[in-house]
């Protein structure tokens, strides 16, 4: 096969100075930073639905992208091809893994039995190139919401087939995870949701949802799947309310079923700021519950409120996240999957190429930043210091449960007014983290 970017060479790190658009200015995968690599911190991962079958098309007109590669089929040939791309894509980019559903890299075919041989024809091409190129899988997911069948949702449906289909559909795609060796799974409740309460009995929606995970987590263990599950949080779009709203909403579920423990997170920039949170929020609410997996990495347009899935620019941005990720240890199974596309009106190849680049480059900095933030210590010896009065005497003691509240009014009695509260440093802290930002 001729390449399809015979145009593009391996994108190479060149450094901040350079003026070269296909060169990293900042991701130097092999300098070492808090002890790892950035290659191995960041764990940057492609989205084949977005970079592979994204189109360009919206609410308002047909598809824009060239793709020369693409011959208009939708057959298990082309798919064959496009996982070639794919690859390509990834290697020129130097992209250490990717991810995708399903039916982004095979076709469906006349019933589900030649879905899945479909399905397993084009694994198979996967699983050649993952071996040629050394390129891994960060994680697998099905689709669950494009097809009819799955107008009111797949766990959720008020329709006990649609549940049937999907649980099917599901094994399979666990199936082919565990055999290209994924590091995770993803449940994105795509329409898991509603459009109006007054046709929902969200209880019954809730307890089939959970039931369809034990399954799921039942048929991991039946074949022996190492790979990480998580749920993806996301308020809404396609449906007006999905159940899996934020990260507190999706680990009260997880407790609430008893699945707590067996998924982690998988967390979305661009969905943390639907729900009207940062995604630092949605990190921390994840992390302290000892749940952060993995990042879907894209930026919403605030001005917007839909899901813009555009690639990460702002410094900013990915400082807070990595701080927050190294606060945290740092990914194990997870990485940093770019779940984001181009514009419409950046229809060329090349733009693939940028727009990554351009992510890249951004978590680079974000990165770099925030180990220099960490190793100047002043940020976190802020903190520490704030909460001082509960590392010895009477927080001390409630911190370790030592006190009720007979003892506490005791020692109020006694203590009189609560002692001068220290300033809160909001604007100093900001200007501290604007020093890094260069
Ligand atoms: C959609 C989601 C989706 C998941 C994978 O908004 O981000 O792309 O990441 O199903
Ligand atoms: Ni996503
Ligand atoms: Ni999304």
């Amino acid at each position: 096969m001729t390449e399809a970017f015979p145009k593009i060479s391996q994108i190479k790190y060149e450094g901040p100075d350079s003026k070269n658009p296909l060169a990293f200015k900042y991701y130097n995968p092999d300098e070492v930073i808090e002890g790892k690599t950035m290659k191995e911190h960041l764990k940057f991962s492609v989205a084949f639905w977005h970079t592979m079958r994204g189109t360009g098309a919206d609410m308002f007109g047909v598809g824009t992208f060239f793709r020369p590669w693409e011959d208009g089929t939708n057959s298990v040939q082309m798919a064959i091809k496009r996982a070639k791309v794919m690859f390509e894509f990834c290697s020129k980019l130097g992209a250490p893994f990717y991810a995708f559903h399903d039916r982004d890299v095979a076709p469906e075919g006349r019933n589900l039995r030649q879905t899945n041989q479909n399905l397993d024809k084009v694994v198979k091409e996967l699983k050649k190139l993952q071996t040629d190129t050394g390129i891994k899988l960060l994680w697998g997911t099905a689709c669950l919401f494009s097809h009819p069948r799955y107008m009111h949702g797949a766990a959720t449906s008020c329709n006990a087939d649609a549940f049937v289909y999907a649980a099917a559909q599901v094994k399979k795609a666990i199936e082919v995870t565990n055999e290209l060796g994924g590091a995770g799974y993803v449940f994105w409740g795509g329409r898991e949701g509603y459009q109006t309460l007054l046709n929902t009995d969200m209880k019954r929606e809730l307890d089939h949802l959970a039931a369809f995970l034990h399954l799921a987590v039942d048929y991991k263990k039946k074949i022996g799947f190492k790979g990480q599950f998580y749920i993806e949080p996301k308020p809404k779009e396609p449906t007006k309310h999905q159940y899996d709203s934020d990260a507190a909403a999706c680990l009260n579920f997880l407790r609430q079923y008893d699945l707590i423990g067996h998924l982690k997170l998988n967390i979305e920039t661009n969905h943390a700021t639907l729900a009207g949170h940062t995604m630092q929020h949605d990190l921390e609410v994840a992390g302290s519950a000892g749940a952060l997996g993995s990042i879907d990495a894209n930026t919403g347009d605030l001005f917007l409120g839909w899901d813009t899935d555009q690639f990460p620019t702002d410094v900013y941005l990915t400082t807070m996240i990595m701080l927050t990720i190294l606060k945290y240890g740092g990914f194990t199974t997870g990485g940093t999957n770019f779940d984001a596309k181009v514009r419409r009106e950046s229809f060329e190849p090349v733009d693939l190429f940028h727009a990554h680049i351009g992510g890249m480059d951004t978590f680079a900095r974000g990165l770099k930043i925030a180990a220099e933030i960490r190793k100047d210590g002043r940020l976190q010896k802020f903190v520490e210091e704030r909460y001082s009065s509960w590392d010895t005497g009477i927080g001390a003691q409630i911190e370790k449960g030592k006190v009720g509240f007979k003892e506490l009014e005791e020692y109020a009695l006694k203590m009189g007014e609560v002692k001068t509260n220290k300033s809160g440093r909001q604007e100093y802290l900001e200007n501290l983290i604007n020093e890094f930002i260069k």
